[in-house]
C-alpha cells in the first residue's frame, strides 16, 4: 500500500528511491493517493499575465525576459489597473479561476508594490483568486500585497540547491527561501515549483522535490515546468527531457506532497496530448489556461477545451469563504452531469 501520511521529512535517498520505481509501479502509486486527497477528474485552471514584461536585470538562463540575453522580447513597463482589470475579467469569463501576474523584476520597489497591490485589490473585487510572481520581496511588502486581498504568491526554487548556481548567478538560493519565509509569515498561500529539462541530473530533479517537501510547510500549489527552450537564452539547444521522465517528476511531487495543487505549467504547447494525459493519471491537477504564457505560448483554447473534453476532465470550483469561484470552460450543458464539462452523463 502507498504511504499516505503526510510528511516533511523525506531524505534526497528516498525521493531518488521512487523516482527509480518501474513506470507503472510510480504511476499506479501516485494516482493511488491523488485519489486520497483529490478528485481525479477535476483540474484547477488558472490564467496568467505579464503585468510587467522584460528588462529584467537578473541573468536565469533559462529566462526570455533577463533584459542581457537577445530573444526579441519587448520590454514594456507596469501595466495600468484598467489594463489589467480588462484581461482579468475575460479571463474570467473565459472560465479561469486564478489569475496569475507576472512581472519580470528582481524584487519590486515599494512603489512597484503599491501599484500592483491596487491592481490586486481590483482583480479580487471580480471574485477572481489572486497570485503574483514578482520576484524577491521584504517582509513589508509581502504583508503590503496581502492586504490588498493577494491570495498567492508564486516564487519557484527552480532546481536543487547544488544545481541553482550553474543557472543563475545574480541571486542566491537562500534568497528565495527568505521571501517564501516572508510571503508565509504574511499568511499568505505559496506556489512553488520549478522547472525541468535544463539539463540536471534524475538525483538534482529528486533534489528540488525533496526541498519543496521539506519546506515549512508543502507549498499550497506546486508548479512543475517543462524547460521552454527560447533562442537567444543560453539553455536553448539543450538536449530534451525525456517525455516519461517528466511524468516521473510530477508522479513523485504528487507523492510527496499529497494535499498540494500540482500544475503542469510551462512547456504544454511542447507536450503531447497522451504525455499530459498521463500527467493528469500522475497527480497533476492544474494548469494555465489561455493562448500565452507570460512571453511564450501555451495550448489553444479550443485545443483544452477538447482535450477536456477528450479525457472527460473538469473544471475544479474554488470555494471561497463567502462564495464559490465557477470555473467552466466549456459550454455549459444543462443537459448534462452539472459539472460544466459538456458532457451527457445525467446529474
Ligand atoms: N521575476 C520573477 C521571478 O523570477 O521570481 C517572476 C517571474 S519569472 C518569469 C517566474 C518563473 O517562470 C520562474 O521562476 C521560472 O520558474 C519560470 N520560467 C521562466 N522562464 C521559463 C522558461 N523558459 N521555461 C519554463 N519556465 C520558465
Ligand atoms: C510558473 O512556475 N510558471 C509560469 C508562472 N509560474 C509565472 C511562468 C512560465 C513562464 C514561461 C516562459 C514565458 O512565457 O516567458
Ligand atoms: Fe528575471 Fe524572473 Fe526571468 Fe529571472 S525568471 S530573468 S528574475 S523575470
Amino acid at each position: 500500500m502507498p504511504d499516505t501520511a503526510t510528511r516533511h521529512d523525506w531524505t534526497r535517498a528516498e525521493v531518488a528511491a521512487l523516482f527509480a520505481l518501474p513506470f507503472n509501479e510510480l504511476l499506479h502509486r501516485a494516482h493511488s493517493v491523488h485519489r486520497e486527497h483529490h478528485d481525479p477528474n477535476a483540474v484547477q485552471v488558472s490564467t496568467l499575465l505579464s503585468i510587467k514584461t522584460g528588462g529584467c536585470p537578473e541573468d536565469c538562463a533559462y529566462c526570455p525576459q533577463a533584459a542581457r540575453y537577445d530573444t526579441g522580447v519587448q520590454a514594456q513597463k507596469l501595466m495600468s489597473v484598467e489594463a489589467v482589470l480588462e484581461r482579468a475579467q475575460a479571463a474570467k469569463d473565459a472560465g479561469a479561476s486564478r489569475f496569475c501576474m507576472g512581472a519580470a523584476w528582481r524584487g519590486p520597489k515599494d512603489r512597484d508594490v503599491l501599484k500592483v497591490a491596487e491592481i490586486v485589490r481590483a482583480v479580487k473585487g471580480l471574485g477572481l483568486e489572486t497570485c503574483a510572481t514578482l520576484g524577491m520581496l521584504s517582509g513589508a511588502q509581502a504583508d503590503t500585497l496581502k492586504s490588498a486581498g493577494l491570495d498567492y504568491y508564486n516564487h519557484n526554487l527552480d532546481t536543487a540547491p547544488e544545481f541553482y548556481g550553474e543557472v543563475i548567478h545574480t541571486r542566491q538560493y537562500q534568497d528565495r527561501l527568505d521571501t517564501l519565509e516572508h510571503v508565509r509569515h504574511a499568511g499568505m498561500k505559496t506556489c512553488c515549483g520549478g522547472i525541468v529539462g535544463m539539463g540536471e541530473s534524475r538525483d538534482q530533479r529528486a533534489g528540488l522535490l525533496q526541498t519543496l517537501a521539506t519546506l515549512p510547510e508543502h507549498p499550497q500549489s506546486v508548479p512543475i515546468n517543462q524547460l521552454v527552450q527560447v533562442e537567444g537564452t543560453p539553455l536553448n539547444g539543450i538536449e530534451a527531457l525525456d517525455p516519461f521522465e517528466f511524468v516521473r517528476t510530477i508522479a513523485v511531487a504528487r507523492l510527496l506532497m499529497p494535499a498540494s495543487m500540482v500544475r503542469l505549467s510551462a512547456g504544454r504547447q511542447q507536450m503531447d496530448d497522451a504525455v499530459q494525459a498521463l500527467c493528469f493519471f500522475a497527480g497533476a491537477n492544474s494548469i494555465f489556461y489561455g493562448e500565452k504564457l507570460l512571453t511564450t505560448g501555451n495550448p489553444d483554447v479550443e485545443h483544452d477545451r477538447a482535450l477536456f473534453r477528450r479525457l472527460d476532465l473538469h473544471p475544479l470550483q474554488v470555494v471561497e469563504e463567502s462564495s464559490t469561484v465557477h470555473a467552466d470552460i466549456l459550454e455549459t450543458d444543462a443537459a448534462g452531469c452539472g459539472q460544466g464539462c459538456g458532457c451527457s452523463a445525467a446529474a
